[in-house]
């Protein structure tokens, strides 16, 4: 343990509650130690519980090839009421989250082991993430994911620890712990082995290219009146590509055009795009 003043009642899913590799039937993807390590900073860990708990998350937990540590803020909070947030200097609404039991905790929190990571902060202010910025953050061993409440955190919080601020989209939320979800999900799967055989191809959205999917059918081939594209079950392959690769730039420039509209006031959604095609 490292000789920092930490209450680490960390709440763990992820390399230390998994059996030995020897023990799991298919050992093909199980790594010795987790190819990245994420440690989350939230007052509400518990959130993350169902959401690490089934499906792609829970087999990559199992596999050792991510691992989650959870850390909650309150276990830094110094003053008798167990404090963690205060009134804005100022005036206004809400709350702000106070500088240093965040500081203290993330400090704590990357001296448990090397390496320190890559610190984000969830704030709607921060840069929007895109896929691009996931490929990166997929390269890194380790992320610190700082979860905010309240009205958000105490300026200095950021200028001491420097933090990437991240994004996930402009609207308010209630907290940064659905956008660290969005970040363990999107980052995960793109590490080796997270995705299963049939699912590894789903990575075409988005892809190198920057196109967005093709759409998708399966059975039944009718429904409701609506046939499945008769390209689809002809079982030339060629044809298939290239009727996939149309739909996908179609559906490409048709959101490019929908991305502009709304810069022009007053401009109703899905009205003819300025003339420049
Ligand atoms: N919040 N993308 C306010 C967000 C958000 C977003 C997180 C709400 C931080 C203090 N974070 N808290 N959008 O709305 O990342």
């Amino acid at each position: 343990m490292p000789a920092v003043s930490t209450p680490n009642h960390e709440v763990k899913s992820g390399s230390d509650a998994v059996p030995p590799a020897s023990s799991v039937e298919d050992s093909s993807t199980v790594a010795s130690r987790p190819l990245i390590r994420f440690d989350v900073l939230t007052l509400f860990p518990n959130l993350f519980e169902g959401f690490l708990s089934e499906s792609i998350l829970k087999r990559a937990l199992e596999r050792n090839l991510i691992a989650v540590h959870r850390h909650d803020l309150r276990n830094w909070a110094s003053n008798k009421h167990h404090q963690v947030d205060d009134r804005p200097f100022g005036g206004g609404p809400g709350m702000v989250l106070m500088a240093p039991p965040v500081v203290e905790a993330v400090e704590a929190v990357q001296a448990l082991t090397a390496p320190p990571g890559l610190v984000l902060a969830m704030t709607p202010s921060g840069r929007r993430l895109d896929q691009e910025w996931v490929r990166r953050l997929a390269t890194q061993p380790r992320l610190i994911l700082l979860c905010g409440r309240y009205e958000g955190f105490d300026e200095r919080i950021i200028e001491l620890l420097q933090p990437e601020l991240v994004s996930i989209g402009d609207y308010v939320l209630s907290g940064g712990e659905v956008p660290a979800m969005v970040v363990i999900d999107a980052v995960s799967r793109l590490i080796p082995g997270v995705l299963g055989d049939d699912q590894s191809a789903v990575e075409d959205s988005f892809g190198p290219e920057g196109l967005l999917d093709h759409p998708h059918y399966t059975r039944p081939r009718l429904y409701r009146g609506l046939s499945v594209p008769e390209v689809l079950t002809s079982g030339n392959h060629a044809e298939i590509a290239r009727w996939r690769r149309e739909q996908a730039l179609q559906r490409t420039r048709q959101r490019f055009r929908e991305a502009v509209l709304p810069t022009i006031p007053n401009a109703p959604y899905g009205s003819a795009p300025p003339a420049t095609e």
